[in-house]
């Protein structure tokens, strides 16, 4: 990389100034850099060189996609994919941000001679690309960006960014970020890796899965599918999905709500965050008007994450929950498992494939206990943020994560793909005809998922043909287990990094006491109860989580919990 055309080109991308006219900051959040739109012009042209930095560390494609996901539409961000797919690893974040705030040449001069140093190849990293494969131009960087007024400029200084430090970039224009991460993905496997050839992949997965799981000729689903997209990118591909879907032969009866040309703006009182978070339809896209107990699904501005809900006859909305997603794709998954019998032994020590769910501190507590204790599945707890869950999924054969707000998908490693595939191909007449169909079945699976990072569309057609294959409707979903009644609130702090955490952010660490101070108050709410307090990553503010057996009780714990963290990091403002 010649560094000097790198810093020439950077000078048309000055860093924005606070009013007392130092340099402004960015950090480098749970999932990139994230916040006003308008300031981030420079952080986007040096992100760009980065993602291209690293394209040319591991010597393959990497990454970016312009999006703030479920942010107010004046907000932009960057998400940075490393060359397997997922995401950039958390040890050059540092880097990132060091690169984004550097306020000289020779400050960003020696972050990039720093991280060209280091020899990555992605093969040390991740499971080595198909042998022979043709890296092509590296360094590669694909380019995506969400629908913001601010993306067709901070796409334009990712490109010259990247450009500058020597890449080739392909621009996928408006897309969404599960796409990014699936060029990415394709590409560090030789497969195709447009939109069309992912979407058909979906598509066929999809009609695969309820060929395999339908008692007959045509098993596609009825019921009306109600989604709203946010108003963000996910409206147009689902219409590309859907097309692709019906040129199987199989349909969806997605009908699509907030989305271009309908009123309401991003993200603002719609989407997967607002309901999740309210636990209310969204306000805009005529949900109120529907029929009750109709179908309903949110998704974020960027389509990386969904949630299902229904509104019943007495206008009480019911949430399922990334949880709740987890719990079904699990219970499937071990259903098809069980059904495939002995077949899928390990040929020489005889082990079961290593099948696991991975949550987070924010996982209510029922669904573990639903995971654990009903289907004696293994569990794993990690820290929020898809960059924790995906890797620690990836360690099982079969790992399936889901964050509470509807972040995930399931992973089948190399190991299990290739075994499930060479039992099916060579079970010449010796294996039960049911055995053969969940063979097939995983298989199909595989490809109606994203394999890189969770995708709200590929997410409603694994969640759509799951309960097609169990004849259920939200109703029976929802009664696999019962939620128990949790409360989020925010505090605010003078300085969130006063709390450290541990134990996937379930326990804090400093300041000292707040904890004992914390645990004190747990337990004066019963067995059921469980509170935590972690400074967010994409906010100012500290995250304060409780759950109990009764809704009184989540709600007051909550409140008390708020007061121990108001009272020992440092609370601003009115006290809770
Ligand atoms: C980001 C993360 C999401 C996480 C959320 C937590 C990705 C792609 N997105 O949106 O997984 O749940 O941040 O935000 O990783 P917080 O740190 O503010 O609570
Ligand atoms: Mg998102």
């Amino acid at each position: 990389m010649d560094i000097a055309v790198f810093l020439t080109a950077a000078k048309a991308y000055p860093p924005p100034q606070n009013p007392d006219g130092t340099q402004m900051r960015f950090s480098y959040g749970t999932a990139g850099f994230r916040t006003v739109g308008t300031t981030l012009n420079s952080t986007v042209f040096r992100s760009g060189a980065l993602a291209a930095v690293r394209s040319r560390v591991t010597g393959r494609a990497c990454g970016i996609v312009i999006t703030a996901s479920h942010n107010p539409e004046f907000d932009n961000g960057i998400k940075l994919v490393d060359c397997t797919g997922g995401m950039l690893p958390t040890s050059w974040e540092a880097d990132a941000e060091s690169l984004a705030n550097a306020e000289s040449d020779d400050e960003m001069k020696r972050v990039l001679e720093k991280l060209l140093a280091l020899d990555e190849p992605a093969e040390s990293l991740h499971p080595p690309p198909p042998p022979g494969l043709d890296a092509g131009n590296i360094p590669y960087v694909f380019l995506a960006r969400d629908t913001r007024p601010t993306g067709p400029e901070l796409a334009k200084a990712a490109l010259a960014g990247a450009k500058a430090a020597g890449a080739t970039v392909d621009d996928l224009g408006l897309n969404t970020t599960p796409q990014g991460h699936f060029a990415v993905y394709a590409s560090y496997r030789g497969a195709p890796n447009t939109e069309e050839a992912y979407y058909k992949r979906l598509a066929q997965g999809y009609a695969s899965l309820l060929k395999e799981d339908g008692d007959h000729d045509d098993s596609s689903p009825v019921e009306p599918i109600f989604v709203d997209c946010a108003n963000g990118v996910g409206a147009g591909k689902f219409t590309k999905l859907i097309n692709a879907v019906e040129e199987t032969g199989v349909s969806i009866p997605i009908k699509l709500h907030n989305h271009e040309g309908t009123p309401g703006t991003l993200n603002n009182q719609v989407g997967a965050d607002y309901v999740q978070k309210e636990q209310k339809p969204p306000k805009f896209g005529g949900f109120d008007a529907l029929p009750s107990n109709a179908k309903c699904v949110s998704i974020d501005g960027d389509a990386d994450r969904l949630v299902y809900f229904y509104t019943d006859e007495n206008k009480k909305t019911t949430l399922l929950d990334g949880d709740k997603i987890a719990a079904l794709v699990a219970t499937h998954v071990s259903g098809l498992l069980k059904r495939c019998g002995e077949s899928l032994l390990d040929p020489v020590t005889k082990k079961p494939l290593d099948v696991g769910v991975v949550q987070t501190a924010y996982a209510n507590g029922a669904s573990t206990k639903y995971i654990e204790q009903v289907l004696k599945m293994k569990t794993k707890c990690t820290p929020t943020g898809v960059k924790w869950l995906h890797p620690a999924a990836e360690a099982f054969d079969v790992g399936v994560y889901f964050e509470a707000n509807g972040h995930g998908t399931a992973l089948f490693s190399e190991t299990a793909i290739d075994r499930i595939r060479t039992v099916a191909e060579n079970s010449d007449g010796s294996l039960p005809a049911d055995a053969l169909r969940a063979l097939k079945s995983l298989l199909a699976l595989t490809e109606a998922i994203n394999p890189a990072v969770g995708d709200a569309l590929s997410g409603v057609l694994v969640v759509e043909a799951i309960l097609q294959a169990k004849r259920w409707g939200l109703r029976d979903w929802n009664t696999m287990y019962s939620d128990l009644p949790s409360k989020q609130v925010k505090v605010k702090v003078q300085d969130r990094s006063v709390i450290t955490t541990t134990d996937a952010e379930r326990r804090c660490m400093t300041p000292s006491g707040m904890q004992q101070a914390i645990d004190a108050k747990v337990s004066e709410f019963g067995n059921d109860a469980r509170a935590f307090a972690r400074p967010s990553g994409t906010e100012d503010v500290v995250r304060v989580y409780a759950e109990a057996a009764t809704r009184e009780g989540a709600d007051s714990l909550a409140k008390e919990v708020s007061k121990v963290v108001y009272t020992f990091a440092g609370g601003t403002g009115d006290a809770p």
